[in-house]
C-alpha cells in the first residue's frame, strides 16, 4: 500500500491530473485542416496566410455555426537563426474580417518579431471564432468577446455536466492546432523541425496563453499572458468587490448574465478547476512565464497578483517574471514597441538559457509606513537603472486605479478617471547583505484615499534589448473601502 502510494507520488508529483480541458484539446477532430490562401514577398521576410479549421465546437442545436476556422499569418525571415523554435501570437478579430495584410497591427508585430529574433513567427486569429449566435438565446444576439464568454459561463453554471460549453475549451484547442499547423507547414515547406513555442496574447488571448501553456506544457517553453491576471478567480472577485464597492463597467456582460451571483458557489469552484490558471500552476515548472499587466487596467486591479503570485513563484522555482506598464489601460495603447522588445528579449534569453533578472520582494509594512523591499541575488546581473512609480486614487470609497470609470449618469458609458503614476528615483535606499542587493522604498500611509507604489528595474538584455521587470504593487492603507459579499449579495452595481 505504502509503496504504491510512494510510486504514485513519484509519478504525479508536479503535474495535476488530466482535466476535461486536456481531454477536449487532445481529442482529434476530423475537421482539422489548413490551406495556403495567400503569400507576400517583403524586404527581409515572407508572409504566408493560411486558413486553418481547428474544430467543430458543440453542434447546430446549441450554436448556429459550430465550425471554427482561423487565419494564421506565418512570417518567415530570410535569415533564420533557429529552426526548432517559434513564436505564436494569439490574436482576436471576427470571422467576417478580411484576409490579413502585411500592414495589420498583429501581422506587423510578428513580422518584426521574426526579423529581430530570426525565427518563424505566427499570429493565429479568430480566437474566439466570433460572432456567435446561441440557439437558446431568446434575443438571438450575435455575441462577441465577453458577451460570449459570459453566456457560456452562464450555461455552465446552470448545468455543470458539460464543461466543453466553456469558451476557453475551443479557444485553447484552436491555439494548440495553430501550433500543429505551423509545425507542419515549416516541416513541409522548409524542412524545419519546430519543437517548441513561445506563446503570448492579450486579455482573453492572455487567458488562452495560460491554458495553452498548461495543456501543451511540453511544447510551450515560454509564455507571456498579457493584461489577464485574474487567476484565483473567486478570491479575486472578492478583492474587486471590496475595492470598488461593485463591479468595473468592463464586467458589464458578466453582471448582466448574473454571473456575479455565483461567487462562492459550487458551480464557480467547478469552473475554476477547469479554466482558472491557478489550477494549472504545477504545469509551468519548466516554462518561463512573464506576466505583463497595465497599471491603469480598467478590468483588473493592481493587487490581483496577491491572490496567486506566491503560488506561481513556488510552482516555477522562482523563475516567473513580472512586468507592469505605467500610465496605460487595458488596451496598452502606445506600448507596442515595449511589448515587442519584452517578448523578443524573453524569447531569445530563454531559448539561449541566458541569465535572466531574478527579483524577489516583500512588503514589511510597519504601523506608520508602507514598505516595499526588493532583493536581487548577488550572483545575478544587476540593473543599470531602477525607479519607483507611485499613484494616489482620486476619490473616497474606492481603491481604484483604473484609467476610466462608468459614467454615474449613464453606466453603459465610460468617462476618464485620470490616475497618474509618477516615476521617482528619490528615497530608494540601496544596501547589501551577504546574498543580495536590497532596494527599499517607504511611503507614509496617506490620510486620504489610497496610495499604490511599485519598483521597476532595467537590465541589459540580449542584442541590445533591455529587460525590464517590476515588483508587485503595494497599496496603503491595507484596508478596503467596502464590505465583502457572498453569493447573491455580490450582484451589486457597475462603477
Ligand atoms: C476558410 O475556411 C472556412 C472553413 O472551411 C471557410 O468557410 C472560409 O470560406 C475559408 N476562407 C477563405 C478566405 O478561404
Ligand atoms: C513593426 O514594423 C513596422 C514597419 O514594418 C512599424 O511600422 C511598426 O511600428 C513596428 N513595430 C511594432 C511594434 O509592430
Ligand atoms: C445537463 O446536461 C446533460 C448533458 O450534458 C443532460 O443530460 C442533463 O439532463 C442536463 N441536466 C439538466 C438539469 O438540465
Ligand atoms: C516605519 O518604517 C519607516 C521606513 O523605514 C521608518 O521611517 C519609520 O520610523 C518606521 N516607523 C516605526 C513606527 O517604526
Ligand atoms: C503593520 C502593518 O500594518 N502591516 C501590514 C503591511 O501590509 C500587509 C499587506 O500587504 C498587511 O498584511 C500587514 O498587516
Amino acid at each position: 500500500m505504502k509503496l504504491l502510494k510512494l510510486i504514485n507520488l513519484i509519478f504525479f508529483i508536479g503535474l495535476s491530473n488530466e482535466t476535461p480541458l486536456d481531454d477536449y484539446v487532445n481529442t482529434p477532430d476530423p475537421h482539422f485542416k489548413y490551406d495556403l490562401i495567400n503569400s507576400y514577398e517583403l524586404p527581409g521576410y515572407k508572409l504566408y496566410i493560411l486558413n486553418m479549421t481547428s474544430q467543430k465546437w458543440q453542434d447546430e442545436n446549441i450554436v448556429e455555426r459550430p465550425i471554427w476556422w482561423h487565419y494564421i499569418t506565418v512570417s518567415v525571415p530570410d535569415k533564420i537563426s533557429r529552426q526548432d523554435a517559434s513564436f505564436m501570437w494569439i490574436g482576436g478579430s471576427a470571422n467576417r474580417d478580411t484576409i490579413p495584410k502585411p500592414t495589420d497591427g498583429d501581422v506587423q508585430l510578428v513580422s518584426n518579431f521574426s526579423l529581430i529574433t530570426g525565427t518563424i513567427s505566427a499570429v493565429v486569429q479568430q480566437i474566439p471564432n466570433q460572432p456567435y449566435i446561441f440557439n437558446n438565446d431568446p434575443d438571438r444576439i450575435p455575441r462577441t468577446e465577453d458577451s460570449i464568454i459570459a453566456w457560456t459561463w452562464k450555461l455552465f453554471i446552470q448545468n455543470t455536466s458539460n464543461p466543453t460549453i466553456l469558451l476557453r475549451f475551443p479557444m485553447t484547442k484552436a491555439v494548440v492546432r495553430a501550433m500543429d499547423t505551423v509545425e507542419d507547414f515549416a516541416l513541409k515547406n522548409f524542412n524545419f523541425k519546430i519543437k517548441k513555442f513561445m506563446n503570448a496574447g492579450k486579455s482573453k488571448r492572455g487567458w488562452t496563453t495560460w491554458t495553452t501553456a498548461a495543456v501543451d506544457y511540453k511544447r510551450v517553453f515560454a509564455a507571456a499572458p498579457i493584461v489577464m491576471d485574474l487567476a484565483n478567480l473567486n478570491s479575486n472577485f472578492h478583492n474587486h468587490f471590496k475595492s470598488l464597492g461593485g463591479w468595473t463597467f468592463e464586467f458589464y456582460d458578466y453582471y448582466m448574465q448574473g454571473i456575479l451571483n455565483s461567487i462562492d458557489t459550487r458551480e464557480l469552484f467547478e469552473m475554476e478547476k477547469l479554466i482558472d490558471p491557478l489550477s494549472y500552476f504545477d504545469r509551468y515548472k519548466n516554462t518561463q512565464i512573464l506576466v505583463m499587466n497595465a497599471a491603469n487596467d480598467e478590468f483588473f486591479l493592481p493587487d490581483d497578483t496577491y491572490a496567486y503570485w506566491d503560488s506561481l513563484v513556488a510552482a516555477t522555482d522562482g523563475t516567473v517574471l513580472n512586468r507592469r506598464f505605467d500610465n496605460v489601460g487595458h488596451s496598452l495603447d502606445g506600448k507596442q514597441n515595449q511589448i515587442l522588445e519584452t517578448l523578443s528579449g524573453l524569447f531569445v534569453s530563454t531559448y539561449e538559457n541566458r541569465l535572466k533578472p531574478r527579483l524577489r520582494w516583500s512588503r514589511p509594512n510597519n504601523s506608520t509606513h508602507g514598505i516595499l523591499r526588493a532583493f536581487i541575488d548577488s550572483n545575478n546581473i544587476l540593473p543599470f537603472e531602477f525607479k519607483c512609480f507611485y499613484a494616489y486614487t482620486l476619490k473616497d470609497g474606492r481603491r481604484d486605479f483604473r484609467r476610466a470609470e462608468a459614467d454615474p449618469d449613464n453606466p453603459s458609458k465610460e468617462i476618464l478617471h485620470p490616475v497618474k503614476w509618477i516615476p521617482t528615483k528619490e528615497n530608494i535606499k540601496v544596501s547589501q547583505d551577504s546574498h543580495s542587493t536590497i532596494y527599499e522604498i517607504a511611503f507614509e500611509r496617506p490620510e486620504k484615499y489610497y496610495l499604490g507604489f511599485y519598483l521597476e528595474f532595467s537590465f541589459k538584455g540580449v542584442n541590445g534589448m533591455n529587460n525590464i521587470v517590476n515588483t508587485e504593487v503595494s497599496i496603503i492603507p491595507e484596508t478596503f473601502p467596502s464590505d465583502d459579499c457572498s453569493r447573491t449579495t455580490c450582484n451589486g452595481k457597475v462603477v
